[in-house]
């Protein structure tokens, strides 16, 4: 009896869209209202702590705007979590807390968490859901000036990539969702595990991503419908072999 396939789902900020976050590429997006320049770099938070403080500020205090609510493309990845036999390891640019709200567990954010802050000095990890600026102390060590976002900037490197690889190297089903394919590492996990042959690959997206023609199989549509269908039908047909 063949082991059940383990499932390694990749998703980015298309699938918080329909409920009301921004993604970062759309006309609407982030990055057509700030430079990743001066905002999304290490080099950019020495260069005016605040101005970024105040991005990631805002972001957070979006989050516990009551209409920002996971939606039925996050509610059908902790389905299929709970649902399915072998392994579901899901692997999420976002920073928002939308994943864990819909009950995912087996969860990494490869870039950082919104809702986490640490301490340059003494390297505390905090939870936070407040407004942070460069003069709040530290609750650890007491010092100012140290406190920046839980976040991955351009140039950092992403968190989890360890086992990320490790998943990727022995999944059965490698799922990308809302995501536009732009930002590396995440955006070549599909060449990673095409690599291998042995596992299925499917995108679902708006609309093709920069790598949709990596993936055997791509699926358009917005995430709230296409991903409950998807989620149904692994659930009652399997994984198909790797293409
Ligand atoms: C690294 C956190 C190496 C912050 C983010 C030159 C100089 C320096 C670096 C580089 C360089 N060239 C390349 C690089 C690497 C760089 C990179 O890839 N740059 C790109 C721009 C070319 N990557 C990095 O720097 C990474 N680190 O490489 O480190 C290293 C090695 C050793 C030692 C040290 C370091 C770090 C990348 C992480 C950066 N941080 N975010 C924050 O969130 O503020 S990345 C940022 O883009 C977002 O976080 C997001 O996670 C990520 C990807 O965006 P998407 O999620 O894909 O969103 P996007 O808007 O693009 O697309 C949305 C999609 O959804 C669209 O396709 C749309 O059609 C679809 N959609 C919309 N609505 C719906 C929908 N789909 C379904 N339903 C809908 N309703």
């Amino acid at each position: 009896m063949t082991e059940t396939p383990s499932i390694v789902i990749l998703t980015g900020a298309g699938i918080s869209k329909e409920s009301g976050l921004d993604t970062f590429r759309d006309s609407d997006g982030i990055w057509a209202k700030v430079r990743i320049e001066d905002v999304a770099t290490p080099e950019a938070f020495a260069r005016n702590p605040s101005r970024v403080q105040e991005f990631y500020n805002a972001r957070r205090a979006g989050l516990k705007d009551p209409k920002v609510a996971p939606n039925a493309a996050h509610e059908a990845l902790a389905r299929l979590e709970r649902e399915w036999p072998g392994e579901v390891l899901l692997v999420t640019q976002n920073i928002d807390d939308l994943h864990e709200r819909a009950g995912s567990r087996n969860l990494i954010h490869m870039h950082g968490e919104l809702l986490k802050v640490r301490c340059e000095y003494c390297d505390a990890l905090l939870e936070w859901d407040d407004a942070l600026s460069t003069a709040t102390p530290c609750p650890h060590c007491g010092r100012k000036g140290g406190m920046r976002p839980h976040v991955v900037w351009f140039g950092e490197m992403p968190l989890g990539m360890d086992t990320i690889y490790e998943k990727l190297d022995t999944c059965g089903l490698f799922v990308s969702i809302g995501t536009s394919g732009n930002v590396y590492p995440a955006a070549g996990f599909v060449q990673h595990v095409r690599y291998r042959g042995l596992a299925h690959s499917v995108e679902l997206n708006l609309e093709p991503s920069q790598g949709a023609t990596l993936f055997a199989e791509v699926i358009l549509g917005p995430a709230t419908e296409i991903v409950p269908a998807f989620v149904d039908r692994i659930l009652k047909d399997g994984v198909p072999e790797a293409a």
